[in-house]
Parts: structure tokens; C-alpha cells; sequence
């Protein structure tokens, strides 16, 4: 495996039903509602969405804005304004198709829209099943969807981020690396946070071991006869990552 590239051929079935499904009821659409993750709006955006929504209307939704570094998103927004299409609100009722990667927040952006508990939410990848129909009012109705993702995650720094922020299970890369990559991120750009919460100034690549004594002594993450255990190092950040104990954090560029 070469720096840049990986193979990583995630593609589970109900992913390909999804996508098959979604092209299926397309005629049936007005207008999609393409959420993305504040914290890597180009890693979470899904690469081969124009095959099957075709040239439906887009709206263009971040979530997660309370977890990422608001001075990255601002580089951003000037360029997304621009792409923004307007709502042109028709008549009849407006039927939505809600579509992103997994655990972006779909579903919870259906329940804000709608005011209640209608769809089913939780902070791991691939919580809702089905695609779903959900009446908002009158005026709208929207379909939500099972994240999806493309055959291929062909970008490592792409992988990497989708498994570091929560959208592909865990056991898809190894933990190690995933860990390893979230540590090199945040002494890349967010420095003060690995002195904070992990008592370390840098993290040392030649010798991992080091880096990852340091953050389990800080943590606790130890074993019978004060030995660290890197497991428990491994799922202490990515917890910290999952709880959103780690914010103000984004970790797509935007200028790549
Ligand atoms: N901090 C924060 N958490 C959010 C936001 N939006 C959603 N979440 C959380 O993200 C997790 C995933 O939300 P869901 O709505 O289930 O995500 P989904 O896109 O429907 O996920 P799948 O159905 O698995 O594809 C939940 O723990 C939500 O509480 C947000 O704007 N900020
Ligand atoms: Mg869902």
C-alpha cells in the first residue's frame, strides 16, 4: 500500500440495495437533502451520488458544526454558497430524499425537521434500515435512507477520516493505524488537544510505543503491574472521538 492510495473494498450489500432502491423511487423525488460531516465535508460527501440522484435539486446540509473547527468551515462556506441551490418551494407537496454517509446525522436532522422521534437514531454507523417515508407537514414529506457509501474508498486520507469520525465500523481498518492517524492529525493541526488530553507534546513516529505509553499513563489505561494497555489506549481516543469529548476538530483541508 502505497502513502496516498488504499484498497480498502467496503461495500457491504445492503449499501448496493440502498443505492439501487434510491434510483428506483428517484421519479418520485423533488428535491435532495445531501448531508455531509462538518468535521471532513469532502471526505463525507459521497463520491458517486450524480449516478443515482441524477439532476435532482440538491441542498447541501453540515451537520455536526457543534463538533468541528468553525475557522476551517468558514474557508469553506464562501465556496458552498455559491453551489447552494435555492429550495423554490412548488405547490404540491414537496417530497425530499435525505442521503449521506453513514452516522452523518440524517435521521436526527429528519426528527429536528418533523419535532419528534420519528426515526431512529444512534452514534454508530448503519443504524437506519430502510428507506422511510416521514411526513413533516402539509407541505413536505422526506425519504430517509441507509448511509451509503462508494465501492471503492480509494483515498487514504479519505478512509482514514470516515473511520477516525465515525462513519465506517470499526473493525473495517485496523484500530492501530486508525488511532495512530488521529494522533498525527491533531499534533498537525490541533496541537494544544494532544497536551490536554493525552499529556504529550508530540507524537513520536519512530518510536509509537512511546507516544502511546505517555497518553495511557495519562489516561489510566493500564493492566496488572502499572503495564499500559494499548487497547485500551486505542478505544480511549477513538471514545473520545465518539462522545465528541474531542471538538473543534476538522480534519479535511481546504485547500488539499
Ligand atoms: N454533536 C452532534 N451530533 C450529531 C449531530 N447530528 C447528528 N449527531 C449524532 O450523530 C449520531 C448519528 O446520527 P443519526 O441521525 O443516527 O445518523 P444517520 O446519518 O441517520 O446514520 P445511519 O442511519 O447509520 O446512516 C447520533 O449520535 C446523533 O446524535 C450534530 O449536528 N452534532
Ligand atoms: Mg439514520
Amino acid at each position: 500500500m502505497n502513502e496516498n492510495k488504499t484498497n480498502i473494498n467496503w461495500y457491504p450489500g445492503h449499501m448496493a440495495k440502498t443505492k439501487r432502491l434510491i434510483s428506483e423511487n428517484i421519479n418520485l423525488i423533488d428535491v435532495v437533502y445531501e448531508v455531509i460531516d462538518a468535521r471532513m465535508p469532502y471526505s463525507s460527501k459521497i463520491k458517486d451520488i450524480d449516478n443515482y440522484i441524477k439532476n435532482k435539486k440538491r441542498i447541501l446540509i453540515m451537520t455536526k458544526i457543534d463538533l468541528c473547527d468553525m475557522d476551517e468551515t468558514n474557508k469553506l462556506m464562501e465556496e458552498e454558497n455559491n453551489k447552494r441551490i435555492d429550495k423554490g418551494m412548488s405547490k404540491r407537496k414537496t417530497r425530499a430524499l435525505v442521503v449521506g454517509i453513514p452516522n452523518v446525522g440524517k435521521s436526527t436532522l429528519i426528527n429536528r425537521l418533523v419535532g419528534k422521534k420519528v426515526a431512529s437514531v444512534g452514534n454508530k454507523p448503519g443504524v437506519t434500515k430502510n428507506l422511510n417515508w416521514i411526513r413533516v407537514n402539509n407541505d413536505i414529506e422526506l425519504m430517509d435512507t441507509p448511509g451509503i457509501l462508494w465501492p471503492k474508498l480509494d483515498e487514504e486520507s479519505v478512509a482514514l477520516n470516515l473511520a477516525s469520525l465515525t462513519a465506517i465500523k470499526e473493525e473495517i481498518l485496523p484500530i492501530d493505524r486508525v488511532v495512530i492517524y488521529i494522533l498525527n492529525t491533531l499534533d498537525k493541526y490541533y496541537n494544544s488537544i494532544l497536551k490536554d488530553r493525552y499529556g504529550i507534546d508530540k507524537v513520536n513516529n519512530e518510536e509509537i510505543e512511546e507516544t502511546l505509553e505517555a497518553i495511557g499513563r495519562k489516561r489510566g489505561c493500564l493492566v496488572r503491574g502499572g503495564v499500559v494497555d494499548y487497547d485500551k489506549v486505542y478505544t480511549v481516543v477513538i471514545n473520545d472521538i465518539k462522545t465528541g469529548a474531542l471538538k473543534g476538530i476538522t480534519f479535511d483541508r481546504y485547500n488539499k
